[in-house]
């Protein structure tokens, strides 16, 4: 414990607060202006193409589930294909599960045998050949790193999840916590800049103590540029640096998931799927439209937050084609309309049933998602000198009204999924 912690406790202060270094306030600025993130789920429940939830789903037990190990050989993996992928979609960054529920070590750890290098034939890291090639193609690499585990018998007492594994009942919670924190170490030492840690899992354990002032300290003393975002479900803790809502707009609960919905000033992320399955799933095939992925982009972006979409590649190691089509197709919707995306934050009004807006230095983008008429009221945006359809740059027509503005869209949308407004505004 260091001075000032210590004396906080003995007088009674407040304990010192976290003080994000300069360069983790820089990434969080690179973070909010990235917008676009590509999530990975792949790990040795791939093999049954069920998701990554088949070991507690199907209560297998450990002996049964660590018999798909031998079963990963992803010949097919080639992490120049992922990240350029990445890229034709407008992703800046990839966060790929390191580790999930399922304890599974997705590099190799020294930490326990249950990793990739010696419980599968495959035995190559693909987080270093993933790190690598992101580095050659300028992506940015998190690690998803589950809390909880399934696998670990130290993992006691037990959660609400993972009963059926046929663990002992008993173990040591701290060597637990070593363990998470050694592996943490493995992962932020041997893997270059690592851009981020998202946590998740901690809702299995809601009123554990986690150490996390701890694990937290080592991440930042070892990157801190390293940003720590934690899917607790709550408000960020001390220590974090981003908050992130699964399946859910900021503020919003839809999935009922959440114990607080409260939405912080720190840069904010949410993720979803494409199919309704994180991990491969074989026979999921309700597949969300390009034109829905589009939308939730634009509507993250209206609520100050980034998208992080997933693919749960097969365990071939290929990006099933119904995942690929659609990310490149939204890669070409932003290749025409990136600069209302890109770099902007969440714009003057806040987000409405028909749309968003963002806004950067000398505009503001007006995304009209769902509208049928010509005429759109919208609440007067002080400074506007010119409007225009971005598509086209055709000019659009506005005229003022008492208490707003309407903008005059065009009866036939160039573009079936957002019309976009550029304003440009007194700076
Ligand atoms: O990695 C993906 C999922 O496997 C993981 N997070 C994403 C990114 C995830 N695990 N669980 N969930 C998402 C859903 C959470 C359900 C919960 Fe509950 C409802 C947690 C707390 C209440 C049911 C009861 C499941 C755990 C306890």
């Amino acid at each position: 414990m260091n001075v000032l912690l210590m004396l906080a406790l003995a007088t009674g202060m407040a304990a010192p607060r976290y003080q994000p270094a300069p360069e983790n306030l820089e990434a969080r600025r690179w973070f909010q202006d990235a917008k676009f993130g590509m999530f990975i789920h792949w790990g040795v429940y791939s093999v049954l193409g069920d998701g990554e939830w088949v070991m507690n789903n199907r209560k297998m037990t450990i002996a049964e589930y660590e018999k798909l190990a031998e079963r990963f050989h992803p010949t097919e993996f080639d992490p120049a294909e992922w990240v350029a992928l990445a890229k034709e979609a407008g992703m800046k960054y990839i966060t790929i599960t390191s580790k999930h529920h399922d304890g599974f070590a997705m590099w190799g750890t020294r930490q326990s045998k249950w990793n990739i290098l010696d419980a599968t034939p495959y035995k190559k890291d693909v987080l270093q050949l993933l790190a690598q090639e992101c580095r050659r193609q300028g992506i940015k690499l998190f690690f998803y790193y589950s809390h909880l585990d399934w696998h670990h018998p130290d993992y006691y007492p037990r959660g609400r999840t993972g009963h059926a594994s046929g663990r002992p009942d008993h173990g040591d919670w701290n060597r637990y916590l070593d363990y998470v924190d050694n592996q943490l170490r493995e992962l932020l030492t041997g893997y270059g800049p690592v851009a981020g840690i998202w946590f998740d899992g901690l809702w299995d354990k809601p009123d554990a103590d986690w150490r996390l002032e701890k694990t937290y300290r080592l991440i930042h003393a070892l990157q801190p540029a390293a940003l720590i975002g934690n899917n607790h479900h709550r408000r960020p803790f001390e220590g974090e640096d981003f908050q992130m809502f699964e399946k859910d707009l900021p503020g919003q609960n839809t999935t009922g998931f959440r114990a607080e919905t409260a939405v912080s000033e720190l840069p904010l992320e949410t993720c979803d799927t494409i199919n309704r399955s994180w991990g491969y799933n074989a026979n999921d095939k309700r597949f969300k439209t390009t034109r829905e992925l589009i939308q939730y982009l634009v509507r993250a972006a209206g609520y100050n937050a980034n998208f992080l979409l997933n693919v749960g590649p097969m365990p071939n190691g290929k990006i099933q084609p119904e995942f690929v089509e659609r990310l490149k197709e939204m890669g070409a919707w932003l290749r025409r309309y990136g600069e209302s995306i890109y770099g902007t934050r969440g714009g003057p009004i806040p987000p409405r049933p028909w749309g968003v807006t963002t806004q950067k230095p000398g505009f503001v983008y007006v995304h009209v998602l769902d509208w049928p008429d010509e005429a759109l009221a919208i609440p007067k945006i002080p400074g506007v000198r010119t409007a225009k359809l971005l598509a086209s740059g055709e000019p659009l027509r506005i005229t003022e009204i008492p208490g707003g503005m309407v903008l005059h869209l065009p009866a036939s949308r160039p573009d079936p999924a957002d019309t976009v407004v550029a304003l440009e505004v007194a700076r």
